[in-house]
């Protein structure tokens, strides 16, 4: 039942202590707990004390005007602006706090820091899929270090579902076809349950998973345990040139589709004249879908890649698109280079961080 039977277990006895010590209430884990528990604890208290108040008054009126002879009647009167006043402002006043407190929370958990780590996740009926940055992956098991901001950006292969990780407080819907996030700063060594919270199918009930949170030395030692094939982005990379999206997207916009350098997190105009930030639902679209949004100074001639890449693959792409550093400009923002205007030769070791073959 204790605490320490949960978290100090090694890790092939996981499996099985998965299921013993049922605690009342869920470990503290994260930065959110705290808050979340404040606010839950708020909303319990105030539920208790409406509840015995209203359940108390019921019995006491009940019984103080009971009707104490068989011809009694009852009298008759209308309203007491007092009171009616009390009741409604009184609690007007309770669910605005409830609102704004609420509010902030939800502002708190939704808004990542600038700074995270970054972790991809995949749901599928019925695992749940993590690829980390440095190219391990994992199933069903996610390692993270204590006292950084992770954050998880997920998609679905198949149905909508939900990670929740009761000992940080949060919880979000996976969905196909798009990405949704999730942070959380563990502040805890320990492992920690993994839930699917959206009903999946058959086995959605076993669509469970540990996170564990290690001291950041172990989990350095833990990252370079493994990485077979590379970062997630060098993957990117090799997957760039073998669907030939180099043959169109070349950093010296001599191509016919433009330069991905620096793009992510830029702003790009549309042939429609809309802008749009760059973020990793853009770079997924533009692949699974190019004509959707069709970048201004460019003919729509790019195939799409449905079908032909897995939610793994488009990650790699995506994290790859992301790793594309700005090539040196002289002036004026990337984007020039991507109407016409003359743009400095490439460099070749220009690609930061990623290893590239020679063409
Ligand atoms: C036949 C040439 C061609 C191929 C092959 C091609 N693209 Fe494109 N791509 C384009 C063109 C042209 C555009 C701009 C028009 C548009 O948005 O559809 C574009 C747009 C994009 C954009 C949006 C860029 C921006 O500035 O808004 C991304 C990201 C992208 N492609 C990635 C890829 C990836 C990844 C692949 C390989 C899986 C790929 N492209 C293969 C021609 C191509
Ligand atoms: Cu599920």
């Amino acid at each position: 039942m204790s605490r320490s039977l949960r978290t100090d277990v090694s890790k092939d006895e996981a499996g099985a202590d998965m299921w013993t010590g049922i605690p009342l209430f869920p470990d503290s884990a994260s930065t959110m707990a705290g808050r979340v528990d404040a606010l839950y604890f708020f909303l319990v208290a105030v539920s208790v004390f409406f509840s015995v108040l209203i359940a108390g008054l019921i019995v006491f009126y009940a019984v103080k005007y009971r009707r104490r002879s068989p011809d009694s009647v009852g009298a008759s009167f209308h309203g007491g602006m007092a009171l009616e006043l009390t009741w409604t402002v009184v609690p007007f006043f309770i669910t605005i706090v409830i609102f704004v407190w609420g509010a902030s929370v939800f502002f708190a958990m939704s808004r990542p820091p600038d700074e995270t780590l970054n972790i991809y996740v995949v749901g599928k009926q019925w695992m749940w899929k993590f690829q980390h940055l440095d190219g391990q992956r994992e199933i069903n098991e996610l390692h993270v270090p204590v006292g950084r901001p992770v954050k998880l950006i997920m998609t679905s292969e198949d149905v909508i579902h939900d990670v929740f990780v009761p000992a940080f407080r949060v919880k979000a819907d996976v969905v196909p076809g798009r990405y949704t996030h999730l942070w959380f700063q563990p502040t805890k060594p320990g492992r920690y349950h993994l839930f699917c919270a959206e009903y999946c199918g058959t086995r959605h009930s076993g669509m469970t998973g540990e996170v564990i949170v290690m001291d950041p030395s172990e989990y350095q030692t833990w990252l370079s345990g493994g990485a077979p094939e590379g970062s997630l982005a060098s993957a990117g990379a090799r997957l760039f040139q073998d669907l030939a999206c180099n043959t169109c997207h070349r950093p010296d916009a001599q191509g016919r589709g433009p330069v991905l350098e620096g793009l992510f997190g830029k702003t790009v105009t549309l042939q429609s004249g809309e802008t749009i930030t760059v973020d990793e639902a853009y770079v997924r679209e533009s692949i699974l879908n190019p004509s959707a949004k069709v970048t201004a100074g460019f003919q729509p001639i790019m195939p799409t890649f449905q079908g032909l890449v897995t939610e793994e693959q488009l990650l790699e792409l995506v994290e790859y698109v992301k790793s594309l550093k700005s090539l040196p400009q002289p002036q004026g923002p990337q984007r020039s280079s991507r109407v016409g205007v003359e743009s400095p030769v490439p460099q070749p070791g220009s690609r930061a961080g990623v290893e590239m073959q020679t063409r």
